[in-house]
């Protein structure tokens, strides 16, 4: 049984991130979601909110389960949960720079290897952050974002 883990923020979840995680559902036989809720950040939608969002998306889409990850360490979370990888989404060489100083520090803390996909064209450009920004100037993102997080946008 191979399982990894999607680890993030997902304030919100966008169609980059959910392409991701059914990429990582047809490599392992099971995917964890692990929704982080770090103390010292400020999030738009509340751990439960970003849970929910994600859980009614991927539903459909078997082996994957949504966790809270806590504020602890992915490396951790990672071995308790007995995870062979964690699976993460690169847009960029910007992206790949920021994370592969994490990769081999939780190769290192937990033997936890990290798989990188590509993202794909499709999503390249898209964070939760411009996400954000263009609901609240009210821009049409709808071709970005799963269903469940528009209607918590009040779009739907
Ligand atoms: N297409 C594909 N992948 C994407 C896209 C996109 N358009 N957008 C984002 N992604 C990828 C990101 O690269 C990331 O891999 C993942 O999706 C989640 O993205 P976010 O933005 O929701 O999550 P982050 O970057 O805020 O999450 C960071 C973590 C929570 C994963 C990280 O901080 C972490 O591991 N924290 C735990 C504490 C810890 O262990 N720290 C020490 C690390 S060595």
């Amino acid at each position: 049984m191979q399982r990894a883990v999607c680890p993030g923020s997902f304030d919100p979840v966008h169609n980059g991130h959910i392409e991701i995680i059914i990429r990582a559902a047809s490599l392992f036989d099971e995917v964890v979601v692990a929704v982080s809720n770090n103390p010292a950040k400020t999030y738009r939608f509340s751990l439960q909110e970003r849970m929910d969002m994600i859980t009614e998306t991927v539903r459909a889409i078997q082996g994957v389960t949504v966790i809270p990850m806590g504020s602890g360490l992915i490396a951790d979370f990672a071995r308790e949960h007995g995870a062979q990888a964690l699976v993460k989404g690169v847009r960029n060489s910007g992206d790949l720079q920021y994370e592969m100083p994490m990769a081999t520090f939780n190769r290192h803390l937990s033997g936890v290897e990290t798989v990188f996909l590509p993202a794909d064209a499709r999503y390249q450009h898209v964070s939760s952050t411009l996400v954000k920004e263009i609901v609240g100037f009210k821009g049409d993102i709808s071709e970005f974002i799963p269903y469940a997080v528009a209607q918590r946008f009040g779009l739907k």
